[in-house]
């Protein structure tokens, strides 16, 4: 499906771009392969807005897959970058700003005792693994299927999020043999992940999951399933890990583990804490994280890991969400939405339901929220892609894929709200 908006000059720069960029893009949903037409070529942005290469604003509900929380170009956060890069751009020698981030962090996620600041959650995660091998002395790691973890080769076997979107579970190019110590189990399924940690328990070194997944749309594990895992890593000695690149800072302030009450042994970070630009981060007990180079013998470094403006754009986004009433401003906001989406829907007659986590939402073409990746692949993709483009037409920038999960920021006010609902009589309708 292609949508009838005129779109000269995106069409443009997306021919263009496909002549130098393998499809025409630096990360494959941004695309549009799956809804089909073609991508926006974002020329700027502002609060719950964005602007195309044809001047045609939208409101955007991807906020940079997660970072944009206090909206675009907040103007704390433009300063703090402004500053910041006057004094010099990237050293690859320790700043003031990286130890006041680490401290943060650890402030925030108790679980956290301290933490290594890197540029990606794909090398967060990465990383982590790692580190959770090293410890343990275990190769194999346990990860669920549809759960997303960044693109590095153990962890893109039955992955969600663009592989899903392009209907290839694991990517090629991964070797079996690294692919043969990654275990996929099933979302949610507290009894599968028991059964298989009485087999082999004392051979997994770590379990790693996306506590409120964000890849396959969203899905929340059930607290019996996390309890489980937090039960049986303690039981075998193998590490436990939340992914939550999306979750935190995002559906509370601590993130998805002070949403459970769980603390897992390690946490990978990103998104929010970038606020914008390249920081991502992994923490955990002090006693996993001296195995670290240079205290120990898991090696792990990048040139600009901690990069001072980076780091003033996480910093200032990360006092901003600790304003008074930030979370509960931003849950009820994004409550509003869902909620309104599915009265429209209703009233429609379509079937349809979504679901919110603070600042993080899911729409499901399905008469229940999904709990199992089973469920979540029997969502109407079609009807989806109809929805997807009527909203786009209307001016409402959508996630371009059914398995992502949707964002709202603090500027998304009433009115915002408001003119997506408006938009939704119309898209729910095509
Ligand atoms: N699949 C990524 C989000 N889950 C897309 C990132 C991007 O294209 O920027």
């Amino acid at each position: 499906m292609t949508s009838p908006t005129h779109t000269s000059n995106n069409d443009t720069l997306f021919a263009r771009a496909q002549l130098t960029t393998p499809g025409g893009v630096n990360s494959p949903v941004r695309a549009f392969r799956s809804v089909g037409g073609t991508p926006r070529f974002v020329s700027r942005a502002e609060g719950p807005y964005f602007w195309d290469a044809d001047e045609r604003r939208y409101i955007d509900y991807i906020g940079s897959w997660g970072p944009a929380i206090v909206g675009h170009a907040h103007p704390e956060v433009v300063a703090a970058v402004q500053e910041a890069a006057a004094r010099g751009l990237s050293f690859g020698a320790p700043t003031e700003g990286e130890v006041l981030m680490a401290e943060e962090i650890c402030k925030l996620v108790p679980s956290i005792e301290q933490v290594r600041l890197v540029s990606s959650g794909t090398e967060a995660a990465m990383s982590t693994i790692r580190l959770a091998r090293g410890a343990t002395g275990r190769d194999a790691i346990i990860k669920f299927e549809g759960c997303y973890h960044g693109h590095a080769d153990s962890l893109l076997v039955k992955a969600g999020s663009g592989l899903l979107t392009f209907g290839n579970p694991t990517s090629a190019g991964v070797p079996e043999d690294f692919a043969k110590h990654t275990l996929v189990l099933d979302y949610n399924d507290a009894q599968q992940l028991e059964d298989v940690f009485a087999r082999i328990g004392d051979q997994i070194s770590c379990v790693m999951v996306e506590p409120i997944a964000g890849n396959m749309n969203l899905m929340r594990a059930t607290p019996e399933f996390l309890q489980t895992m937090r039960r049986v890593c303690t039981q075998y000695g193998a590490v436990m890990v939340f992914d939550e690149v999306m979750s935190g800072f995002r559906v509370a302030l601590g993130g998805a583990q002070a949403l459970y009450g769980i603390a897992p042994d390690m946490t990978v970070l990103g998104k929010v804490i970038g606020g914008g630009l390249p920081v991502a981060a992994f923490g955990g007990p002090a006693a996993l994280m001296r195995h670290l180079a240079p205290l120990g013998g898991v090696y792990q470094a990048g040139t600009l890991s901690g990069n001072p403006v980076a780091v003033a754009a996480g910093m200032t986004t990360l006092k901003l969400i600790q304003q008074p009433g930030f979370y509960e401003h931003l849950g009820a906001q994004t409550l509003k939405l869902t909620q309104g989406l599915s009265t429209v829907a209703r009233e429609a007659g379509v079937t349809f339901c979504a679901d919110a986590v603070g600042g993080m939402f899911g729409m499901y073409f399905a008469p229940e929220v999904p709990v199992t990746y089973a469920t979540m692949m029997a969502c109407d993709k079609t009807r989806f892609n109809r929805f997807f483009h009527a909203m786009l037409d209307a001016g409402v920038y959508l996630a371009p894929s059914a398995f992502e999960a949707g964002f709202v920021s603090a500027k998304h006010d009433d009115a915002v709200i408001e003119a997506t609902l408006a938009a939704a009589r119309i898209a729910f309708a095509a």
